[in-house]
């Protein structure tokens, strides 16, 4: 082999392995591979050599110029490892065995009782579903029975995306979607449908003492053969009993719900007052915390459920009133202030 060839090879590896950087690589391989570098030239010179010496030279070059550029891309990485590393080891340690220094941070009160009702409703065999916020109006009204111009979506303005989609105004807007979900295993092995889904809602509401314009609500469903009244006044009781562990004074009363028959409005007596009336239940000393009712077959017939075979409960959980009155909150308003002062107070219980 030609000895500049010879020569070249030992020379990059020497100062590959004295390259300390990044950058001093990259200088290396412009001064050997680049237009002007050590192994171009060779190439170019090449017209200098005798015709049968072209040839083999020719090979030789180009033999070097592959193993140049490997090695050089070996190192790099090499040095680039290295770099990672070092990056690595000058980071902050953070130690999870260690003691909280400073304010240790706390849980939102609606995460608390979430997470409460989740606990509860998953012991009595329901499932915990999420669902999106942004939603169609096919899912947020019509698929539950509230047809387009139906003055039940008075109640329920809500803020509308260019695309004509929505901020979803209730988690009833899941309810078609976990029909479909779960129906076929209804239907085909017997499993009853038993599914709650908490999320936050949005409507255009001027806000108040117990009305906000975010707020969060916990849908519930159960579908199945002989599913009645009976069965949602259990689950509401078993659910109500869990969260206050005490006596609470509750009210069952008829209430229209487009995607309920019958429908009911489920009260509980204002526990900032003691049912003596103030501004957290509008002076009526009662509370709206849970409308609940037979699911419409209308509904269910819409979620591919036949409703002569099959029937089912619904509710709507306010959650944010019920962090309210579990917590003692006079304002729902407090609940968004992200005043940490107010909120840090609350603890888990459990
Ligand atoms: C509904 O949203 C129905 N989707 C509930 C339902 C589900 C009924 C399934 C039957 C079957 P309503 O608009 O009343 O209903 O709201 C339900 C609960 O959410 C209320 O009782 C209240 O606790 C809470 N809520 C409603 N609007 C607000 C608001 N602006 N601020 C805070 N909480 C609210």
């Amino acid at each position: 082999m030609d000895e500049r060839i010879l020569r070249l090879q030992e020379e990059i590896k020497k100062e590959l392995s004295d390259a300390k950087d990044l950058a001093s690589i990259d200088q290396l391989r412009v001064s050997y591979l680049g237009k002007k570098g050590s192994i171009t030239s060779l190439l170019k010179g090449m017209k200098t050599l005798a015709a049968e010496q072209r040839k083999a030279f020719g090979a030789d070059v180009n033999k070097l110029k592959d193993s140049a550029a490997k090695m050089i891309e070996e190192r790099a990485a090499e040095l680039k490892k290295k770099q990672i590393e070092l990056e690595i080891s000058a980071m902050p340690r953070f130690d999870i065995s260690s003691p909280v220094s400073g304010d240790a941070g706390s849980y939102h009160p609606i995460t608390l009782v979430q997470r409460q009702c989740e606990v509860i409703f998953r012991s009595m065999g329901f499932t915990v579903e999420d669902y999106p916020e942004v939603v169609t109006d096919y899912e947020c009204f019509e698929s539950v029975n509230i047809p387009k111009h139906h003055p039940a979506r008075d109640m329920q303005d809500t803020y509308y995306l260019e695309n004509g989609q929505l901020l979803k105004s209730q988690t009833s807007a899941a309810q078609n979607a976990i029909l479909r979900k779960y129906g076929p295993a209804l239907k085909e092995k017997g499993v009853p449908i038993k599914a709650i889904f908490p999320g936050r809602c949005f409507r255009n509401e001027a806000t108040d003492a117990c009305h906000e314009n975010t707020f969060f609500q916990m849908e519930g469903m159960m579908v199945d053969k002989n599913i009645s009244i009976s069965n949602l006044i259990y689950f509401m009781k078993t659910m109500l009993s869990e969260v206050f562990r005490k006596d609470i004074k509750v009210r069952l009363r008829p209430g229209f719900f487009p995607f309920v028959e019958p429908g009911f409005e489920l009260d509980i007596s204002c526990l900032i007052c003691g049912g003596e009336g103030c501004p957290s239940c509008k002076h009526s000393g009662w509370l709206e915390l849970c409308p609940c009712g037979m699911i419409h077959p209308n509904v269910l017939r819409e979620g591919g459920i036949d409703p002569d075979e099959y029937t089912g409960f619904a509710f709507g959980l306010g959650l944010t009133r019920l962090a309210m009155m579990k917590y003692g909150v006079k304002d729902i308003r407090d609940l968004n202030s992200g005043s940490l002062r107010s909120l840090s107070q609350f603890t888990d219980d459990e």
